[in-house]
């Protein structure tokens, strides 16, 4: 978990049968996430399923995604092994229901991950349980036949897991979906007697709060209100507002380029985010102890898409420049301010000030925790570009920008801090009210 801590930066790869129609069926363009499509009323699943005949991305280059991934500075990749579809980018030994038997015939997962690796980039296998293919899934469990074909459903959930392990030792993690119906919810002892048997089998392997209801139904947090897994899973879309509200727990967001599209969609329907909103997002994350993963939705032949390979050289970019107060970043302790987020490097002492919104004065507020003082502030872009700290009250300070000279992009400014000198109070008087 120290090595996830550090990651501060992630990638999401949602890849499968759904990037073939990409949000459109019969000629109708769905405004619904895409890789949901063979859920709507007009789409037969028989239809959907007939897509693994069309799965044949001539142009996929693992490496060439990897290579993406490094630039825009990732540490850390969750790659979609099957969702909710129940469609398999790896050989699965059980089910057919796999890319052994598209025309693609070859194993995706393997390739990824070993491309991934190649670049020091840690893999995380996404995993759904449920599974809309496998007529033993159920929804919740009513009937002795419901448990018949639960219990056999429960049996391929562990096989495939267990395979996974097996053939991918390298990754690092597994991210769980399509774990909150009421049939998982009731397998309180399965699903933890299969957390110790893939945690034997993977010593280190981490698994977030998604994957195991407790023994009345909670999830995430148990019924004494403890975090159930390595680290808190349930920032979707959105990011916590202050440090109290993740509790001290490990985390990590997972977002959207889009409103609400994981899959490939031909069209993007709403706002799309742009590079410094994202980067204010991985901003906000670093400086609240969490990692920010940006979702991609590569395209059916292989390829990811031009907008999401421009904001992933934008971000690299920026990364380039900044990485410092990204990776090892952890929460300041310093009281918030308008102009951005403040992170502490747990590498060495240095307080990062992330700066999103320039104020018209041109001045940035920072107050420091009690007898510390600022000594050196500078450009992380330019270390030798000194700023002046101005002290303007007891532990409050303005830092000058030069309106000329400030560039209209997100940037940082470092801090050295150091402790003040006994009895040093700077002279400032409080009222007496
Ligand atoms: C609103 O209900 C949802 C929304 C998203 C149920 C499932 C999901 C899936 C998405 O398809 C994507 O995989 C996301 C991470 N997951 C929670």
């Amino acid at each position: 978990m120290a090595r996830w801590r550090a990651y501060g930066l992630g990638q999401f790869i949602h890849w499968g049968l759904y990037s073939i129609p990409a949000g459109e069926w019969n000629g109708k363009i769905y405004n619904g996430a895409a890789e949901w499509i063979r859920t709507w009323k007009e789409v037969s699943p028989q239809a959907y399923d007939s897509l693994i005949y069309r799965f044949n991305p001539a142009k996929f280059n693992p490496d060439s995604w990897a290579a993406v991934a490094k630039q825009m500075g990732v540490k850390y990749v969750t790659i979609t092994t099957k969702h909710h579809d129940g469609f398999c980018l790896w050989p699965s030994k059980f089910t057919d229901f796999t890319v052994a038997n598209s025309p693609y015939k070859k194993d995706i997962i393997g390739p990824l991950v070993k491309a991934y690796d190649k670049q020091g980039i840690d893999v995380i296998l996404y995993f759904s349980v449920m599974d809309w293919h496998n007529p033993d899934w159920q929804y919740d469990i009513k009937t002795r036949d419901d448990s018949i074909a639960f219990n056999r459903f429960k049996q391929f959930t562990r096989n495939q897991l267990l395979e996974l392990l097996t053939r991918y030792p390298s990754a690092k993690g597994l991210w769980f979906d399509g774990t909150w119906d009421k049939s998982w919810v009731k397998q309180a002892a399965f699903a933890d007697s299969l957390e110790t048997e893939m945690r034997k089998l993977h010593p280190g392997l981490i698994i977030g709060s998604r994957f195991r209801a407790d023994e009345y139904g909670k999830r995430h947090f148990d019924s004494n209100g403890n975090l159930m897994g390595d680290y808190e899973q349930g920032w979707e879309r959105k990011i916590p507002e202050k440090i109290t509200d993740v509790h001290g727990n490990d985390w990590d967001c997972v977002m959207t380029i889009p409103e609400n599209q994981w899959g490939y969609a031909k069209t993007w329907q709403g706002h799309i985010k742009t590079a410094d909103e994202l980067l204010e997002m991985l901003a906000k994350c670093v400086s609240l102890d969490g990692n920010f993963v940006l979702n991609f939705g590569p395209k059916p032949d292989g390829t990811l898409r031009a907008e999401e390979l421009s904001l992933a050289k934008a971000i690299g970019d920026w990364m380039a420049v900044n990485k410092e107060a990204i990776y090892s970043g952890e929460y300041a302790g310093f009281i918030k301010q308008d102009w951005g987020y403040f992170i502490k490097s747990t590498a060495s002492n240095k307080i990062y000030m992330l700066v999103f919104n320039i104020p018209v004065s041109g001045l940035l507020r920072v107050v420091t925790p009690s007898h510390t003082v600022i000594r050196k502030a500078y450009g992380l872009d330019n270390a030798a570009s000194n700023y002046t700290p101005e002290e303007i009250g007891a532990s409050t300070y303005f830092i000058h920008l030069n309106q000329q000279t400030t560039p209209k992009k997100p940037f940082v400014i470092v801090l050295e801090t150091g402790e003040a000198a006994k009895g040093q109070t700077g002279g400032y008087e409080k009222a007496k009210t």
